[in-house]
């Protein structure tokens, strides 16, 4: 059975990547309204897959004996900007989730939780793929510069994402 101590953490990490779900969610509502499609689709793709991320820790919270908790979770901003401002955001909140991650690490290690810190590894790959992509994407804004037809195409290119 996992200890207590970590259970408490891995139920904050599901809060979190659940969290992560709402505010991508809240940025996919946001470009909506404003007709950026091609962002909001991508957004809502990002959003769902954070809701699987939640998922995962709460299968693995299960399969250890533990019990998933839910808790409240904050109201997440509700517009931006600018596109490229909502990108930054993310990639703001990817940095406090991937150190949320290593914190994780740190700690099934000075517990000697071996189970865990091999669970949480998908994680650790799976921030640095998040990272990049997001960096991915701002550095094609920064290549925009304040062309508008750019922006247009870039739309229309995340959008295409499945
Ligand atoms: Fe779950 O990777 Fe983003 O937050």
């Amino acid at each position: 059975m996992i200890k207590k101590e970590m259970l408490d953490a891995l139920n904050e990490q599901m809060a979190k990547e659940i969290g992560s779900a709402y505010l991508y969610g809240a940025m996919s509502a946001d470009f909506s309204v404003n007709d950026w499609n091609g962002f909001a689709k991508w957004m809502m793709s990002q959003a769902k897959e954070e809701m699987s991320h939640g998922q995962k820790i709460y299968e693995y919270i299960l399969e250890r004996g533990g019990r998933p908790v839910f808790t409240a979770l904050e109201k997440p901003q509700e517009s931006w900007d600018a596109p490229k401002a909502a990108f930054e955001a993310s990639l703001k909140h990817e940095k406090l989730i991937t150190s949320s991650i290593d914190g994780l690490v740190n700690l099934a290690r000075k517990i000697d939780d071996k189970a865990t810190e091999y669970f949480l590894q998908w994680f650790v790959t799976e921030q640095v793929e998040e990272e990049s992509t997001v960096e991915g994407i701002l550095a094609k804004f920064d290549k925009l510069g304040d062309k508008n037809q750019g922006l247009f195409l870039l739309d229309r290119e995340l959008g295409a994402r499945e």
